[in-house]
């Protein structure tokens, strides 16, 4: 029996309904943890379910950290780095794009298995890209369980703002708005809870291009995130780009003497900051990527929850690299990755 099964099923009536999940989860593979629960409610038993499964003490969880990581299912962190969607421009100029919100079962690390609530089947979303002043227009389809949103970052009208008209599931909704300002924004379900939708998968990144465009660079984009894998509000594992050490053990190739541009985003829920750092480097730091003038030169950079910010290097040497936040046990707990320099 998993030893989740174990640890949850003395907890009481009250978590009746997870010890039953746990029973199904039985049948499945010996090799993996489903994480199919439902989300707590407030109240007494949640604050007991905070003292649950951390990797210090939940070996499933510690051998998926340990493992190597090749390949993860409905997740490909590699090819999602430089995927952009520009969608399609119609006749009149406008760029329009599909977003469909679904659930998926998604392995977030080695027999990790997360129910997650996804825009096109995957976490994050897919990245979507246009340039400052154009009409987007986004078609969005809830194919989901339970009702979402999107929200955009930008500037735009109060009933494009995907907070206050929830999508129920099978309805569909337009939203449409200038693309403004230039830089890189994100895009996120507002159904309340916030922080679950978020938690469970539901954000992307929109680039804004600026005009003039930015100089050639190899691009990139990072969403670092937190994976709450038993809904307790606390994240067991973190990840960059959704899979738990996915770049620890499949280094990004670059190239010598290449410029190069990372997109970075925070969507980490439950914590109030994340870092992230580069050895044995140092970037040029445009926060929300809204002026060409960089504000920093240093190896580091602080984000709270939803901040992004633009990062550009070179590397002159060649080599392997770290990248991480500088919270040391967020970067153990999977958000941890490496260049090759080539
Ligand atoms: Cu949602």
């Amino acid at each position: 029996m998993p030893k989740i099964c174990s640890r949850r099923s003395f907890l009481g009536a009250s978590l009746l309904p997870l010890v039953t999940t746990c029973l199904a989860a039985q049948q499945l593979e010996s090799q993996e943890q489903h994480f199919v629960t439902k989300p707590l409610e407030t109240g007494p038993a949640s604050m007991e379910m905070t003292m649950q499964m951390s990797p210090d003490d939940d070996p499933v969880l510690a051998k998926a950290l340990a493992q190597s990581v090749s390949q993860l299912r409905n997740l490909a962190p590699m090819e999602f780095l430089r995927r952009f969607d520009y969608g399609k421009v119609t006749s009149s100029g406008v760029r329009e794009f599909d977003l469909t919100a679904s659930d998926a079962q998604i392995e977030v690390a080695p027999g990790i298995l997360f129910a997650a609530w996804t825009y096109n089947g995957t976490v994050p979303g897919p990245t979507l890209r246009c340039t400052e002043g154009e009409t987007v227009r986004v078609h969005f389809t809830n194919r989901g369980s339970t009702d979402h949103t999107i929200h955009f970052h930008g500037v735009h009208a109060s009933n494009m703002d995907g907070v206050y008209e929830p999508v129920k599931p099978g309805e569909s909704k337009i939203y449409e708005f200038t693309a403004a300002p230039a830089g890189l924004q994100l895009y996120h379900c507002h159904s309340m809870p916030a922080s679950l939708h978020m938690n469970r998968g539901l954000y992307g990144v929109l680039i804004i291009d600026p005009i003039p465009a930015r100089p050639a660079a190899n691009e990139m984009v990072m969403v670092i995130n937190g994976w709450d894998t038993n809904f307790d509000r606390r994240n067991e594992l973190y990840a960059l780009n959704g899979g738990v050490n996915f770049y620890r053990d499949n280094a990004i190739p670059l190239r010598v003497n290449e410029p190069v541009r990372l997109y970075l985003v925070n969507v980490t829920e439950y914590e109030p900051v994340v870092s992230f750092h580069i050895h044995a480097n140092f970037f040029k730091l445009y926060r929300t990527g809204t002026s060409k003038q960089a504000e920093e030169y240093t190896d580091m950079v602080s984000l709270g929850q939803a901040e992004r910010c633009i990062l550009e290097f070179t590397y002159k040497i060649a080599g392997r690299y770290m990248f991480h936040p500088h919270q040391n046990l967020i970067a153990e707990r999977g958000a941890m990755g490496n260049f090759k320099v080539t």
